[in-house]
């Protein structure tokens, strides 16, 4: 699991976190071979490239929000980049105090459902408290795990200016 810092821009209205850069640049401190499953690369769906978190199932990646108090939206373009197997689930989490809660689940298929062969537009607002880690994960919906990747493309977090 991969736990991150965040710094957003202290003079600006809303700072946009990019969770791509989080990634890069964090230190890998437990079970490295869970990391293989994690990655960042470019993918086109649609005909449209994007950057992307990617997880391949199952595993899953986690973030620390910041810890002023406040966190806001979350965007990012879901999707599977083959068009193979079964499919496979994303899901998103928010994780306090060691407790988990789904706040989003999405079974995507591309081999056999057309439509998500493109990007899905994903906008989910955040509670607005300290101390949260936004957990995505991928989970296998049987035990094929072709062409399981759930990615992530251009997730960004929105964050309000911390009153100083
Ligand atoms: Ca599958």
């Amino acid at each position: 699991m991969l736990d991150f810092g965040c710094a957003p821009a202290p003079d600006q209205s809303l700072a946009n976190r990019d969770l791509l850069a989080d990634l890069a640049s964090a230190p890998i401190d437990e079970n490295p071979s869970a990391n293989e499953h994690v990655k960042i690369w470019d993918f086109a769906r649609g005909g449209v490239r994007r950057p992307c978190l990617v997880t391949i199932a199952p595993s899953e990646v986690g973030f620390e929000l910041d810890g002023s108090g406040e966190t806001g939206k979350l965007t990012f373009h879901l999707g599977m980049p083959f068009n193979l197997g079964d499919g496979a689930e994303a899901r998103i989490y928010l994780e306090e105090e060691g407790k988990r809660t789904l706040i989003f689940s999405r079974v995507l298929d591309p081999a056999r459902q057309r439509p998500d062969r493109d990007w899905i537009p994903v906008e989910l607002e955040l509670p607005r408290r300290s101390g949260l880690r936004l957990i995505f994960a991928a989970l296998p919906t049987s035990g094929d795990l072709t062409g399981d990747w759930i990615i992530w493309g251009e997730p960004r977090l929105s964050l309000p200016r911390s009153n100083p």
